[in-house]
């Protein structure tokens, strides 16, 4: 679904609602910072003895609760509740809400996480309603005060579940280590949504759970923060650039707040080795998993597409069934799997921009057959040939004036007639070794004579 059509889906629902909508709170308005980074909105550390001091916000659980800080029960020190919410009606804004069960103890904590605390999935829509501080650490959060009073209680009620969001691609580190007020870039941008980082190097930290370490790009550094609640305790990252998704965060206890940013990442499979050709994933191993960005998407089919490096040094198969059409940007964390020994990419996560559609790159069966070296498998090309015979299965020959023998999947588009000379815009594949053209619309077809 468009993000233009999710968020007309959201007001008819909210119309439908009737009224559920208002009174809601724009988090994007509640995350407003001075010079300080310290929260701007008036209902920040506003008078609790209010009850219109409290906020309303829905919004797309980023991690589910026991994925970033473990709840409980039973109420213990360390034992706290939180949630990333990305607001899904917009490009912007991100609220986190958190709870100490230590402030609590039990029975009482028990009951919270029963009826207010309660648990939530990564995905689900929730509405929280609580009031709104500025803890000093660099962002403004709703939370209970530090405090037992049963007023204070933040209550999450879950809407729905539409799913993850697409993260946000950063296209480079010093597009998010910097503190810019106005929030038009930098670490206020993209605080508290989820976000991808790509052609990432590990500067210092361990690869443990809850290890913050420092990662870099040849344009900066920043933090990288790996979830208490995750799995990467006696694992190893990826050897090589990393491909990282996870919740852009803010924590910096010191003034002023416009430090500390870092991507809070919650499990060892959103993290991949970044590559930078598409190619590459040929030399990768099934289940590995990698990360691409920037690629242009060529051409899309049932069920996969294909996107190439800008470059048009190469391309490769993409597994979804997401609607993109040629020219579409996309970024890319998967896992490499084959199909009939072609590697291709099944996406964890797929984040698709606009751009300009690619333009094919001329070649002969010299080429397809991989005899002058270069190789364009994956590629956008066009090939001048005739037509051949139906081989069965939507198959068809082709010869061009090289004589080398090629075939076209047609997938369901009909060719002119036998001997037709015609031009052919397809990428290219291979079926046990023999060249496959694969065609996906009739105007990739033009008819020369
Ligand atoms: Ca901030």
């Amino acid at each position: 679904m468009s993000k233009l059509v999710k968020v007309l889906a959201i007001l008819v629902a909210c119309i439908i609602a009737a009224g559920t909508c208002e009174g809601l709170d724009n988090i994007w308005d509640l995350e407003a910072v001075d010079q300080y980074g310290i929260g701007t909105h008036p209902k920040v550390n506003a008078s609790t003895n209010d009850p219109n001091n409290r906020v309303i916000v829905e919004g797309i659980a980023l991690a589910g609760s026991s994925e970033i800080l473990n709840p409980g029960p039973p109420a213990g020190m360390g034992i706290a509740y939180t949630l990333f919410i990305q607001d899904d009606t917009s490009y912007r804004g991100g609220i986190q809400a958190w709870a100490g069960s230590w402030f609590y103890g039990d029975p009482l904590w028990t009951s919270l996480r029963n009826t207010d605390y309660i648990n939530v999935n990564a995905g689900d829509r929730v509405r929280i309603t609580g009031f709104l501080a500025d803890a000093g650490r660099g962002k403004v959060v709703i939370n209970h005060r530090h405090s037992n009073n049963p007023v204070l209680v933040f209550t999450v009620e879950v809407l729905g579940h539409p799913g993850l969001p697409d993260p946000v691609f950063i296209p480079s580190v010093s597009a998010c280590n910097y503190f810019d007020q106005t929030r038009a870039g930098g670490g206020e941008f993209y605080q508290t949504r989820y976000a991808m980082l790509h052609g990432l190097n590990i500067v210092s930290g361990n690869w443990a759970n809850n290890s913050l370490l420092t990662v870099a790009d040849s344009t900066g550094s920043v933090g990288m923060l790996l979830s208490l609640m995750g799995d990467f305790n006696g694992k190893q990252p990826p050897q090589g650039k990393l491909n990282v998704v996870g919740i852009f965060d803010q924590e910096d206890t010191t003034l002023p707040h416009t430090e500390g940013y870092r991507l809070w990442v919650k499990r060892q499979s959103d993290v991949a080795l970044a590559l930078d050709a598409c190619r590459q994933v040929r030399s990768r191993s099934n289940g590995e998993r990698v990360g691409l960005a920037n690629k242009v998407v060529s051409r899309a089919y049932p069920g996969y597409f294909y996107i190439q490096d800008a470059g048009r040094t190469g391309g490769v198969r993409v597994v979804s069934n997401r609607s993109v059409v040629p020219g579409n940007v996309v970024c890319v964390q998967g896992s490499v799997t084959s199909i009939t020994n072609e590697k291709v990419v099944t996406p964890t996560y797929l984040i698709v921009n606009s751009g300009s559609a690619p333009k094919p790159i001329g070649v002969t069966s010299r080429e397809l057959w991989r005899m002058t070296g270069l190789d364009v498998r994956g590629l956008l090309v066009r090939c001048v040939c005739k037509i051949g015979v139906d081989q069965g299965g939507g198959v068809y020959s082709l010869t061009d004036d090289a004589g080398k023998t090629i075939y076209v999947q047609t997938n369901g588009v009909t060719l002119p007639s036998t001997g037709t000379r015609v031009a052919i815009d397809a990428v290219v594949s291979e079926l046990n070794g023999t060249p496959m053209l694969l065609l996906a619309s009739g105007d990739d077809v033009h008819t020369l004579e």
